[in-house]
């Protein structure tokens, strides 16, 4: 079970109102109480921020604001002692236009020109009609050598040139510095964007024009297998592929001696029109029937249900009123007992819920801003607008753990970076802790009960009920099954079973044939 931490929102301990390492290190033990084996931590090295640390000028470094190499070292080292793995983000699609590479890639002459995808521009136009993922033009012109560059992200984030051999060579240099500092394995960011097989146009689309030449081309494919072979195998580290607009069929083939799993994006597009922005009504059999298909297309997938991109799972898949800890417990019902690898974003496990943000001026995230200024030129109007933002932007997931009741739920002395969350007197580590019955604690018992149940860990998947409000499916390993029922709705809801039960949100006897309000149900099959 691996936890993620976005280690600028996760504890600060010297008040610039800024996570940092030191912060992690002090959580250690109560992560190692949760469960955990492993720790993703979002990046943590020297960026420009522009998308906060997805913008890496120094691969081999610490952002200062997160500390130093030494603090990082005791992390990997502490972390060890109470066997918890670290698993680093790996962003290589695209390098922060402040890395020195791509300061010296501006001049035409310098060997790191082909680092990067410099083209001349059409006619006083870019070179081709292709669109980026924050709402922008993903050509910029670079007035020093009169060309434009590529940048699929946010013009902070020039893309590297995998035409260029130098650039992977570059690429497994970072891959063994990290590894041989003992870190265990990587969550590789947009990784199965990395090779544009074409720079022609692309088909017009509401979103990503372009993107039919470089998701998933066969140039991606051959990177991974030779870092499979060159640095994955022999290190035996484990890889999960961020991977955008991923098909199963994608999916089994990245997974075939390249990674070890994937993210897949399908089951975050249920309450959405063509993209996220545009938010319509939860539909749980449309998430039951997509989980479900992944489940049978991977061997192992990679499950989760919140990140440091997605709004809160409980203000989203659940509800975050009146039924706040039965659908928070739901949900980790259903993370936990799918089969492959659950993935937990801090906060998560105490049921953080999406900020009330009023105003623009609350909000940090380029996508964020970038989205908002394109809709304007769209004339959309503003009460839409501001919708759009405050369901989806990123910074729900981002503002600041809440650890206790005190000031700034305790996350830092000084002023936070981003603002907390005013529910936090009433979400709260702190007060769930040593709770029985909080939401954390139930984290933690699924937990326990996942790492010493077979079933769960090894065991096949099987979907027996998808409907408006239910989800049911079972779990069978040699003679032994688990059949879990899911109730996303606020009503009761008939499952004609009966059982023992393992674990449920409600009850600790029998199971009798009715789900209550966002009741979740493992039954001994
Ligand atoms: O939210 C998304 C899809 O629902 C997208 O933001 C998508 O996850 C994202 O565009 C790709 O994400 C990754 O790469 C980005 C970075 O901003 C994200 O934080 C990271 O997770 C560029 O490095
Ligand atoms: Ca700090």
């Amino acid at each position: 079970m691996v936890y993620q931490v976005y280690p600028r929102s996760f504890q600060d301990t010297n008040g610039d109102g800024i996570g940092d390492i030191q912060g992690i290190i002090s959580h250690l033990d109560e992560l190692q109480d949760l469960g955990i084996g492993a720790v993703w931590l979002s990046p943590v090295y020297p960026s420009p921020n522009a998308d906060f640390g997805y913008d890496i000028s120094d691969y081999c470094g610490i952002n200062p604001e997160y500390g130093t190499m030494a603090d990082m070292d005791r992390l990997i080292r502490e972390a060890e002692k109470r066997d918890i793995k670290i698993i680093m983000d790996l962003v290589i699609n695209h390098t922060s236009d402040e890395h020195p590479w791509f300061l010296q890639s501006r001049d035409k002459n310098s060997p790191y020109r082909d680092y990067y995808i410099w083209r001349p521009g059409r006619n006083g136009n870019p070179p081709n009609n292709w669109t980026s993922f924050f709402a922008e033009d993903c050509w910029e012109y670079d007035e020093k050598s009169g060309e434009y560059y590529l940048h699929l992200f946010s013009k902070k984030q020039p893309d590297l040139n995998y035409y260029n051999p130098k650039v992977l060579e570059e690429v497994k240099n970072i891959l063994r510095f990290w590894l041989d500092k003992g870190v265990a394995g990587f969550r590789c960011d947009v990784i199965n964007l990395l090779y544009k097989s074409s720079l022609e146009d692309g088909k017009k689309r509401l979103a990503l024009t372009g993107s039919e030449y470089y998701i998933s081309q066969e140039g991606t494919h051959e990177i991974l297998r030779t870092l499979r072979r060159e640095i994955f195998d022999p290190y035996n580290c484990f890889t999960v592929g961020e991977t955008v607009f991923v098909t199963p069929e994608m999916g089994r083939k990245l997974c075939d001696g390249e990674l070890d799993t994937i993210f897949s994006f399908e089951h975050m597009e249920v309450d959405q029109f063509y993209v996220k922005w545009f938010k319509r009504k939860f539909n749980a059999e449309k998430f039951g029937k997509v989980i479900s298909r992944w489940q049978n297309a991977l061997e192992w997938n990679a499950n989760y249900l919140e990140n440091h991109d997605q709004p809160r799972s409980v203000s989203r898949f659940g509800d975050e009123g009146k039924y706040w800890t039965e659908s928070a417990k739901m949900l980790c019902v259903l993370l936990m007992t799918l089969r492959g690898t659950p993935f937990v974003y801090q906060g998560q496990e105490i049921g953080m819920t999406n900020f009330d943000f009023t105003s623009m001026d609350q909000i940090k995230d380029v996508e964020s801003h970038n989205v908002y200024r394109l809709a304007k030129k769209l004339h959309i109007p503003e009460r839409i607008r501001w919708n759009m933002i405050k369901k989806t932007t990123r910074d729900n997931a981002r503002t600041p753990m809440q650890w206790n009741d005190g000031p700034n739920a305790g996350f830092t002395t000084g002023t936070p970076w981003l603002a907390v969350n005013p529910n936090y007197n009433r979400i709260n580590m702190k007060s769930q802790i040593n709770c029985p019955d909080s939401i954390r604690n139930f984290y933690k018992k699924m937990i326990e009960i996942r790492s010493q149940s077979d079933v769960l860990k090894f065991g096949n998947f099987e979907a027996i009920e998808t409907t408006k409000c239910l989800f049911a499916y079972k779990r069978t390993y040699k003679d032994q099954s688990l059949v879990t029922a899911l109730n996303f709705s606020p009503v009761e809801q008939k499952f004609n079973r009966s059982g023992e039960v393992l674990l449920s949100n409600y009850r600790t006897e029998f199971f009798n044939g009715v789900l209550k309000p966002y009741e979740a149900v493992i039954i001994k099959a």
